[in-house]
């Protein structure tokens, strides 16, 4: 939803990182995102420390969700996003669900639902990701995924297990 007088988006982003000083590429990633022409930042939650979903043989993650206010279109963003990635000497190598120096997910755009072939919102893994969910309800608690889900009722299915959080 465009909000009617300024002609900004509410937008989530997750970050993750488990190489090369995990915690300090999330925040020089929130820098770059702030730096970013047509974004505000909102919120930025608490870093959280989560072990690794899907291959065990990679390091622990360390995680947090930013919401920003936006003028830029969806596609636009993920190309920012993108780019801040590709910075911070992210290589897309083809290993799936391998480890990385940062990870920018494009969680939730407004109101919107969009399936192409380079963007799915909302994000298809935040139902089932506590390393998404906890940081999220933390900065909104109160959010209701655009397909109806509240995040409330998100986690009580998705067991906060093996993720802590790092700072206040
Ligand atoms: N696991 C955790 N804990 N955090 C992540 O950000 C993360 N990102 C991924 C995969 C490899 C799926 N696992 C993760 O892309």
């Amino acid at each position: 939803m465009t909000h009617p007088t300024t002609g900004t988006v509410t937008a989530y982003i997750g970050l993750g990182s488990n190489l090369a000083s995990p915690a300090e590429q999330l925040i020089t990633a929130r820098n770059r995102i702030n730096a970013t022409p047509g974004i505000t930042e909102l919120a930025f939650s608490s870093l959280y420390h989560s072990a690794p979903m899907g291959p065990q043989d990679q390091p622990d993650y360390v995680n947090a969700v930013m919401g920003i206010l936006t003028t830029l279109s969806p596609l636009d963003l993920l190309r920012s996003l993108q780019n801040i990635e590709h910075l911070q000497g992210r290589v897309r190598d083809g290993e799936r669900w391998g480890a990385r120096t940062l990870d920018l997910d494009l969680l939730i755009y407004g109101n919107e639902q969009l399936d192409l072939p380079e963007l799915t919102i909302p994000h298809a893994g935040i139902c089932q990701r506590a390393f998404v969910l906890l940081p999220l309800a933390e900065i909104a608690p109160d959010l209701v995924i655009p397909d109806n889900r509240a995040i409330a009722d998100l986690l009580k299915n998705c067991p906060p297990t093996d993720i802590e959080r790092l700072t206040a």
